[in-house]
């Protein structure tokens, strides 16, 4: 992959079965990104260097998931300008209300994108990376627009 726009951080390995749908819009539209393990409290200093740094290496929007206490987009948030979009990551007790209203309820100031929990939220975040990233893009944005069309056009009229 070229320099990746779209880095795509978790708190866990085992946050990437669901982080991985985020991947596959950004594969279908040609978006470049990166994946990485990146926890808010197993590895506090490693969020911070990516934060910090992130904008420094050509990194243009950023998507946190993470499970349970889930500070890891806020967190990336505080410490970088570039748009965070966060997904929860559905737990094991709560079934991921715990990791929404961590990402959701953010205060004033601090702003993160929050999708819905689980895979569809993933892939929702690969998508509203793309359209953030499309309104300086024409390229990208008619691959966008073709995309959604083509979406459109395969959703049956009738019940099969
Ligand atoms: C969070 O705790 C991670 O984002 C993950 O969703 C959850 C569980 O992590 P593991 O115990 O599976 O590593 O930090």
């Amino acid at each position: 992959m070229n320099q990746p726009r779209v880095s795509i951080i978790m708190g866990s390995q085992s946050d990437w079965s669901t982080m991985q749908a985020a991947t596959r819009v950004l594969e279908q539209l040609g978006v470049s990104f990166e994946t990485r393990v990146v926890s808010a409290h197993r590895t506090p200093e490693r969020l911070y260097e990516f934060a910090s740094t992130a904008h420094e290496k050509g990194v243009q929007v950023i998507i946190a998931g993470a499970g349970g206490a889930a500070h890891l987009a806020g967190m990336a948030a505080a410490m970088t300008h570039l748009p965070v979009i966060a997904v929860p990551v559905a737990s094991k007790h709560f079934q991921g209300m715990d990791s929404l209203m961590s990402m959701v309820q953010m205060p004033r100031g601090v702003a993160v994108a929050c999708q819905a929990v689980g895979e569809a939220g993933a892939f929702n975040a690969g998508l509203m990376a793309v359209q953030m990233l499309a309104l300086a893009d024409q390229e990208l944005s008619t691959r966008l627009q073709n995309w959604r069309a083509s979406q459109t056009d395969g959703v049956p009229n009738e019940v099969e």
